[in-house]
């Protein structure tokens, strides 16, 4: 059946509410190349929003998941344990910053790793605020979309939400008139002092490099400072790695770049290959003070998953994926650096590892926080020009202006140019 059939009978199925990028409708993929039911390629830059980092159908998740169906495909973790959910949490604890002793706690969704994190900072603080900031993504659901920024299309018409999250600006280089990191985390601290008490806090809740929010890579000293503030007033510093986490950046997590050591870590996309897996990871103490059966749910930790898991994070480690993504900055960021030079409208260029991101502007009018006015309509049309030559992009930021480029990171150098030849094309 077509895409366009397909189409049709989508949109006699399926809830509007649920929107895709392209119109295409997937058949099967390998590396970082898709192939749609129509017979068309696709160069894939988008990765499933970070998550297939080891590439489609990655050959030791495929039998990893054949093997254990075989054997079993559920028993709640809960009722009647395995071996697979342990070593999954063995290995958070093992690749998340710090070497302090850690525990984990298995879930199904980001957002559900997001809401458990909240969950544990709360009951082992007993304080209840969180704070979060401007154009933050962790999620959907009514707890997360109180943390979210965004109102259209994530929060519009949704509410009443949670309480007790308070935002507070963030360090945005390109918008925040150069503040260096000190000088914004200063900022922020100096309001969430007063606005909400400090011995109110139970987390500072942030995405070392925001996602959906726009890849806002934070002037260094940020994090940092934020974590020190928390550490100064029995606070507990919370990365959401859900994006950035498992080689993206370069490095296992981006909290790492700055030699940050989160209390809590939450994590998912990556994690396992394109099966549905997120973890909490965080101190003993601290994810111990929850009392037996205070976490949990049906399908958290699926055997299924963690197969899947121990799968991924093995190829990760074998191919020395953090490499890889160091290797794809190596070519894509000068590529990016020199379409800026040529196109004014690209208004910075940003992101760590294969984690990069253009924002286009129109650079002689002012727009919000005093940075350049979005260009968001061409931005859109950048992404379709691409898409109709077959490069899957992602646009996000709070003001739809960012193009994000988050390509598997087994991809090959030659796909990677021909993709980034796509984008030049598309600019011209
Ligand atoms: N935290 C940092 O990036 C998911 C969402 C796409 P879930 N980002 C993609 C969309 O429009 O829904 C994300 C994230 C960060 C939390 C989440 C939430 O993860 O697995 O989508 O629930």
């Amino acid at each position: 059946m077509s895409s366009q059939d397909l189409h049709k009978r989508r949109g006699a199925a399926v809830a509007r509410g649920v929107s895709s990028t392209i119109s295409s409708y997937m058949d099967r993929g390998t590396g970082a190349s898709l192939t749609d039911v129509d017979g068309r390629e696709w160069i894939d830059f988008g990765s499933g929003i970070a998550v297939t980092s080891i590439g489609h159908a990655a050959p030791r998740v495929v039998e990893a998941v054949a093997e254990q169906v075989a054997r079993f495909t559920h028993t709640c973790f809960m009722v009647a344990p395995y071996e697979s959910y342990v070593a999954v949490c063995e290995q958070l604890n093992e690749l998340t910053p710090g070497t302090h002793e850690k525990r984990s706690a298995l879930f199904n969704s980001g957002a559900e790793a997001v809401e458990n994190a909240v969950k544990i900072a709360r009951h082992a603080t007993g304080r209840s605020a969180v704070v979060v900031f401007d154009h933050a993504y962790h999620g959907r659901t009514n707890l997360t979309m109180a943390l979210t920024a965004k109102s259209m299309p994530y929060k519009h018409r949704f509410g009443p939400f949670a309480g007790e999250a308070y935002r507070m600006p963030m360090s945005y280089p390109l918008r925040d008139g150069g503040l260096s990191g000190e000088a914004a985390a200063a900022r922020a601290l100096d309001q969430v002092a007063k606005q909400v008490g400090a011995e109110n806090v139970a987390a500072i809740l942030i995405e070392p490099i925001q996602g959906e929010g726009g890849f806002v890579v934070p002037a260094p000293g940020f994090l940092p400072a934020l974590r020190a503030w928390c550490a100064e007033n029995g606070a507990l510093f919370v990365a959401d790695e859900i994006q950035t986490g498992f080689c993206r950046t370069g490095a296992w997590f981006a909290s790492s770049h700055e030699d940050v050591v989160p209390d809590l870590v939450t994590t998912a996309k990556a994690l396992a290959g394109g099966l549905p897996l997120a973890g909490v990871t965080g101190r003993a103490e601290v994810m111990d003070a929850v009392h037996p059966g205070g976490l949990g749910g049906t399908y958290g930790g699926n055997p299924v998953a963690c197969a899947a898991a121990i799968a991924s994070i093995e190829t990760m480690r074998e191919l020395d994926l953090c490499a890889a993504s160091r290797r794809i900055e190596s070519i894509m960021l000068p590529h990016l650096q020199a379409l800026a030079q040529t196109h004014p409208e690209i208004g910075d260029v940003r992101g760590r590892g294969a984690m990069l991101a253009i924002e286009l502007v129109q650079p002689s009018t002012r727009g919000p926080m005093g940075g350049p006015a979005p260009d968001t309509e061409r931005t859109k049309a950048v992404a379709a020009a691409c898409h109709a030559a077959g490069l899957l992009v992602l646009t996000c930021g709070t003001y739809g202006n960012v193009l994000r480029f988050l390509p598997p990171l087994v991809i090959d150098d030659d796909t990677l140019h021909r993709g980034l030849e796509i984008l030049s094309a598309a600019f011209a």
